[in-house]
């Protein structure tokens, strides 16, 4: 063998830059199922089902280009377990002269791989848009590197959404005030759910999955997730035509009992590098039915947001990893692993999560990260129930959203206030409320909402930091209303909620 050319989990790209001069009468490829990596944080059945599957179908896919692939199962009786070990037996066995990767996703990975006795060639990820040496010079030009900052930087590097005059198309940069429609009375049917279909190769993973991981948490029934090429390129058309449109309007809306609204799911994909963050904004930009708000809003979270937290995460590792600017030490609590908890909101994110391993963006971060940081969980805690919840998580993205945006844990950082709000909010975004013991105008009282007794007490508790903080100016003039007996009151129910949670 001359060239071994590693493609972990999450680098399933048959161009990637790991291939750049693959020749296949001497080079080989080696993909490795390890245990390690589905155990060492607990994995939702799901996450480990989507990475094993799709890992296979690329291995038909490579196969079938008349590459060769060394494919290491799960359940192959020499397999070691880890990605250290198991590099170092390919490497006896076929004696290659080179070991090529590209830039793992996580921190940790890239770590193991650059310690090992002979350590592969690591290759820049062309996936993204923004290299690493780009965004460290961005950064380095612009010391206050917002996401918005950053992603105007991208439009205009990219020209995507930019007319012939190097102008926003539209002539504004975004369209957010249009972006924040609960879905309401009149809204439209919701479009059903895109079901890939199940595959031998599928059906092999489901039944490895249930036999040997049937102890990890989670739902495996919904197994019907983009694993090929395939079909991720007919989800991607799928959500195009049928949801795109709408994407814009209600991004931010949340409805009980509807997971997917009008979002995409191709976080999945995008993620495993099945498809290409270009292609997928290609085929957006084809499109002539889409609104420019829908249109602009998914631009954004790609080009924009996609590639801010992955900048940030491997400029900031490993350090960021252990920040917690809130000074918050709470464990999870058991109901984000069972959904039993009164406050319908939680309950309905949480079931989401058990049954797709998913939850949408505003679940995630004004339900689900929300209860979280206004109780004190730890951040590092959240990122790690989010790595073994859901099947679009890898370190350098799940991080920065969870422990940064979400938690606030890197003090300001990927946002520039917390994103705190009372149970007004989800009230105001969703039909959750009108099913709920709780009231979420009440901060005091039995069936106050937790949600809104936790902002009030939040704000409160961290005066000293964020009363200074401009954009929450309104936030405190509020705060500064309310009676000193009424938020001695609020501090006490608070305590006993992050205590005992509902
Ligand atoms: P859509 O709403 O359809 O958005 C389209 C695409 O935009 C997504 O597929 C994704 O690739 C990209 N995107 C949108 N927002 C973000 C963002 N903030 N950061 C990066 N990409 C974004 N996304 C992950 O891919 N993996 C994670 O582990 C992850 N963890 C998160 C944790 C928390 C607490 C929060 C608040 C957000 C997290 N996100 C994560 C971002 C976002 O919530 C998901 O990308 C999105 O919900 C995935 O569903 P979708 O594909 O239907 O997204
Ligand atoms: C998440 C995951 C799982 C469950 N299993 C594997 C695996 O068996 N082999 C593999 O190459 N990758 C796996 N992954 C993804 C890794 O944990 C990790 O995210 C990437 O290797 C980082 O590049
Ligand atoms: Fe959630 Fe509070 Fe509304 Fe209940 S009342 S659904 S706990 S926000």
């Amino acid at each position: 063998t001359r060239n071994l050319v590693l493609v972990l989990g999450d680098q399933l790209d048959g161009n990637s830059a790991a291939f750049d001069g693959f020749d296949p009468e001497v080079d080989v490829i080696l993909q490795m199922e390890v245990l390690e990596e589905a155990a060492y944080i607990t994995q939702h059945k799901l996450r480990i089902a989507y990475f094993f599957g799709s890992m296979r179908h690329f291995r038909q896919d490579m196969t079938a280009r008349g590459r060769r692939v060394h494919y290491v199962a799960i359940d192959h009786p020499e397999n070691t377990g880890s990605f250290e070990t198991e590099i170092a037996r390919a490497q006896r066995l076929l004696m290659p002269e080179r070991t090529i990767a590209i830039e793992p996703g996580d921190w940790r990975v890239a770590e193991k791989l650059r310690r090992l006795p002979q350590p592969p060639e690591i290759r820049s990820d062309r996936h993204f848009f923004c290299s690493r040496d780009e965004f460290a010079a961005f950064t380095r030009d612009h010391p206050r590197h917002i996401l918005e900052t950053f992603y105007r930087f991208m439009r205009k590097k990219t020209g995507l959404l930019m007319d012939k005059a190097g102008k926003p198309v539209g002539s504004a940069w975004n369209y957010d005030q249009q972006n924040r429609k609960p879905l309401g009375k009149d809204a439209p049917t919701i479009p059903p759910k895109r079901a890939s279909k199940m595959d031998p190769i599928s059906a092999e993973v489901r039944d490895l999955v249930s036999r040997r991981f049937a102890s990890s948490p989670g739902r495996l029934e919904n197994i019907d997730l983009p694993v090929s090429r395939a079909q991720a390129l007919e989800h991607l058309e799928d959500f195009v035509s049928r949801r795109l449109p709408l994407f814009g309007t209600y991004q931010d809306a949340m409805q009980n009992g509807e997971p997917f609204l009008y979002h995409s799911r191709l976080s999945g994909p995008l993620n495993l590098h099945i498809l290409s963050p270009t292609e997928v904004i290609k085929a957006a930009l084809r499109s002539e039915e889409v609104p420019l708000n829908a249109l602009e809003g998914f631009v954004r979270q790609i080009l924009g947001w996609r590639e801010y937290v992955r900048g940030i995460y491997w400029q900031r590792m490993p350090h960021y990893a252990e920040e917690n600017a809130l000074d918050a030490h709470l464990r999870m609590p058991r109901f984000y692993w069972t959904a039993e908890t009164d406050m319908r909101c939680l309950a309905d994110a949480i079931t989401h999560t058990i049954d797709h391993a998913y939850a949408h963006h505003i679940e995630r971060l004004m339900v689900l990260g929300l209860f979280a940081m206004l109780i004190g969980v730890a951040p590092y805690e959240v990122h790690r129930w989010h790595m073994s919840m859901f099947w679009d998580a890898i370190d350098w993205v799940s991080l920065p959203n969870t422990l940064g945006m979400s938690q606030y844990g890197d003090g300001g950082v990927i946002a520039t206030k917390p994103y705190a709000a009372s149970g007004a909010y989800i009230n105001r975004m969703s039909n959750h409320c009108k099913g709920c013991r709780f009231d979420p105008k009440k901060s005091i009282g039995e069936d106050a909402c937790p949600f809104t007794t936790l902002y009030w007490s939040f704000l409160a508790k961290h005066r000293q930091r964020f009363a200074s903080n401009g954009r929450m100016r309104n936030q405190y003039t509020n705060l500064d209303r309310k009676d000193p007996d009424e938020i001695r009151a609020i501090r006490r129910r608070a305590d006993a909620l992050a205590l005992e949670p509902p």
